[in-house]
């Protein structure tokens, strides 16, 4: 009865929103789990004034782009903030966090900015780790997508039933799980890891993995996975290891032409 008391002042604003609440209020009480009612709350709270991510974005509301997929506003602890929406991939409903394109945008950055985010949310980005772990704060969970295209134009990807990042006090650990997907699970080495960069070493080596493979990424010592590293045209490298690499797919030697990293929350 508390709960129902709860989520009585949001239910004015839409049958919809009604419908849904209770559906998943029904299933949190079915499997009683305070911090799950808290978050389904707290999503349709959000909802009705606030889209938290992509998949509770109006279609139409993109600024650029179009149904499909483009730049839309979301907000981020109460905060506008423009995302890259993928709305046609596996349902639609993608926040865009990462993508690499052409090489325009410089990867090999520091700490501070791997944290802020950089880039150009229509083209090459990284959206930042703060923004990211607040999104991902918004439900209970996440899952993630890697889209790939080598330079033949051959197209792969990785998801992950389970996605989350550690607090950043934490250095943003990386907890993945339930790979499907094309590509190889390129991931699991990485999990657990926290987040380093050239200039704030926390991977599992003795030296610094960043450095060594001029990225940024949850390195162990050090890598199957290195999506942030250089982005080297037209795919193969002689150099080891520190291009734009997924190894399940292409090995070490060979930096992809396209990334995005995406995530979707399963409500
Ligand atoms: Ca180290």
């Amino acid at each position: 009865m508390i709960l129902v008391f709860q989520v009585q002042p949001i239910l004015i604003i839409s049958n919809q929103v009604i419908e849904d609440v209770a559906i998943e209020l029904t299933e949190s009480v079915l499997s009683p789990d305070s911090e799950k009612v808290s978050y389904v709350v707290a999503r349709y709270i959000g909802a009705n004034s606030q889209k938290l991510d992509c998949s509770k974005v109006d279609v139409h509301s993109y600024k650029s782009g179009n149904e499909s997929g483009g730049v839309f506003e979301i907000f981020v602890s109460g905060q506008p903030i423009d995302v890259f929406c993928d709305l046609s991939t596996d349902g639609g409903g993608w926040t865009v966090f990462q993508r690499r394109m052409d090489g325009s945008v410089d990867f090999f950055r520091n700490h501070s900015e791997y944290v802020n985010g950089f880039g150009n949310t229509n083209e090459e980005h990284w959206l930042g780790l703060n923004l990211l772990y607040k999104i991902l704060q918004t439900a209970e969970t996440f899952q993630l997508r890697i889209d790939m295209e080598d330079w033949d134009g051959v197209k792969k990807f990785a998801e992950y039933s389970r996605f989350d990042i550690g607090a950043p006090e934490n250095d943003f650990p990386l907890n993945i799980s339930g790979y499907s997907g094309t590509a190889g699970d390129s991931l699991a080495v990485q999990n657990g890891h926290k987040f380093t960069t050239k200039d704030h070493d926390v991977d599992a080596s003795i030296r610094n993995c960043a450095i060594a493979f001029k990225g940024a990424w949850w390195y162990e010592k050090c890598h199957a996975s290195n999506l942030n590293g250089i982005y080297y045209e037209g795919g193969p490298h002689a150099s080891y290891a520190d291009g734009v690499n997924w190894y399940h797919w292409k090995g070490v030697n060979y930096s992809l032409k396209f990334v995005e990293m995406k995530i979707k929350p399963i409500v």
